[in-house]
């Protein structure tokens, strides 16, 4: 008995011991995702022969400016055949003004951690090199320069990650799918090219950090057949769950590390998984010369503060022009938030959602250990008020006064009240952040209540919504109505 009893709590001791130096299979397993979680903000380029047209075909104007699709839909949207299209486009690439190092620099400057470039959209252009179809910018264009390899040294160079879009189910010049879809390739065709386009990018590149594959099949075979071979060439690559349909259930979706929001949606609570999502800083994704619905840098702050409450990245996206530049509205944001960043980031970078699942009329919290951050959207003069945190904190402050001046805190211990005395003028109108430290990590309250207020639908009409943003603003909720 005694013997047994011993024996017993050896094998326990050993299983324990084995538990501890071992990491738990989960940690293991997505230790490739620490990176882009600390990241919260990356930059999304979508560049290719569509970006010449700029969303207007033969005097017509097919952009979302006019209802219609993104810029970067043209070849679909004005029916354009495939020989057309490469006809006229193709010869005409020749961005001689790109610079890679100057692109990225932006990016950086812009506080944004990582890159993701269409390697290839929808209408099946290759911008780099490749030998599974002469589609590509080195064979069918004037430029022949591999943008995919200027940008990842650059990113090297500058210590980004970069990551590539390549569109594996939907190409309109290649996938040949019956009688509207003529394409150049047949089905298995087609399926070996985006095998061998895969195997291109994930060896020819160095380190490739994110596969954002977009409008998935229904095939789930095929899905994980690519994704496999992402995991096999590149196992610390970061892959999209656009790889699958949103049909495919989330558990069957084997090789997607973060659910990816339908376009330009912003969440609208919070995400305690991987999620990302893909804005545009106006209406389309590619380059469109009508375009004016551009979102404010204001804007672009409150997405990244409530993305971050909610725990899901923000891949913001710029569509540089024909020439090869990016345009003037969109670095001057960039330049603007990164200035943000570089005072505020700290609440972002390696912060996590909130504390509470709800927000606040003012605006939203994120945390980080000792530390609750208050992303002030809208000035409360009266004060800065919340519930939800257990605690009396040690001390409050602006994150942009470099003095860390402490700010007047009342603390109601029965209701978990907390109140931070404020000036009467917002220190910065676009998002003033106050940490709020405590002595041990940040405690929620379980039975606190609370509702969302910000970007509460699932509406893509930001920028219309921008001023009418609350939730139970009747005009913001005939809006959408309209819309649909
Ligand atoms: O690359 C950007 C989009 O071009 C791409 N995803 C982002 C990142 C995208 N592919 N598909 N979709 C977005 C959704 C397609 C929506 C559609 Fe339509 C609605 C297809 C048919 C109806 C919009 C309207 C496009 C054509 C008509």
């Amino acid at each position: 008995m005694t013997a047994n009893l011993g024996t017993i709590t050896r094998i326990f001791l050993a299983t324990l011991t084995l538990a501890l130096l071992a990491p738990p299979a989960s940690a293991q397993d997505d230790s490739h995702m620490q990176w882009w979680r600390d990241a919260r903000y990356g930059m999304f380029i979508h560049w290719g022969l569509y970006s010449i047209a700029g969303g207007e075909w033969k005097g017509k104007d097919y952009g979302k400016e006019q209802g219609g699709a993104s810029a970067e839909w043209l070849m679909n949207s004005a029916k354009i055949s495939g020989k057309e299209y490469r006809g006229t486009l193709a010869r005409q690439f020749n961005p001689t003004e790109f610079d890679a190092k100057e692109w990225v620099a932006i990016a950086k400057d812009a506080g944004m951690k990582y890159i993701v470039i269409t390697s290839k959209h929808h209408d099946g252009f290759c911008l780099f090199e490749t030998n599974a179809t002469d589609y590509n910018v080195m064979q069918a264009t004037p430029f022949k320069r591999d943008i995919i390899r200027e940008l990842s040294e650059e990113c090297v160079n500058q210590g980004l990650k970069f990551g590539v879009y390549y569109s594996q189910f939907k190409d309109w010049y290649h996938r040949s799918r019956g009688r509207n879809a003529p394409g150049t390739m047949s089905n298995e065709e087609y399926l070996a090219m985006v095998e061998k386009n895969l195997d291109e990018l994930l060896s020819n590149y160095g380190e490739m950090s994110v596969l954002w594959f977009d409008t998935g099949g229904n095939d789930v075979i095929e899905a994980d057949r690519q994704g496999a071979r992402v995991r096999e060439l590149q196992p610390n690559a970061v892959i999209c769950s656009r790889l699958y349909s949103r049909r495919v259930p989330a558990d069957k979706r084997k090789y997607a590390d973060f659910e990816s929001l339908p376009d330009r949606m912003l969440p609208t609570e919070r995400m305690t998984k991987d999620t990302e999502t893909c804005m545009t800083m106006r209406h389309n994704w590619g380059y469109d010369r009508n375009d004016n619905h551009w979102k404010s840098e204001k804007d672009i702050i409150e997405f990244l503060a409530l993305c971050g409450a909610r725990g899901v990245n923000l891949l913001l996206n710029v569509g540089p022009t024909p020439e090869g530049r990016l345009l003037p509205e969109e670095t001057e944001r960039l330049k603007a938030v990164g200035q943000w960043m570089k005072v505020n980031g700290e609440s972002i970078y390696g912060a996590t959602y909130s504390p509470v699942d709800f927000d606040f009329w003012w605006g939203a919290m994120t945390q980080k250990n000792k530390t609750v951050y208050l992303h002030v959207l809208e000035w409360k003069p009266e004060g800065i008020e919340f519930n939800g945190i257990v605690g009396n904190p040690r001390k409050a402050h602006f994150l942009n006064d470099p003095q860390r001046k402490s700010l007047a805190v009342t603390y109601d211990a029965g209701r978990h009240i907390t109140k931070i005395d404020v000036p009467e003028k917002a220190p910065d109108f676009r998002n003033t952040v106050i940490a709020v430290e405590y002595d041990s990590p940040v405690t929620a309250d379980p039975d606190a209540k609370g509702k969302y207020h910000w970007y509460t639908t699932r509406s893509r009409r930001h920028t219309e919504i921008r001023e009418n943003r609350h939730a139970g603003n009747t005009d913001l909720l005939d809006a959408v109505k309209e819309a649909k």
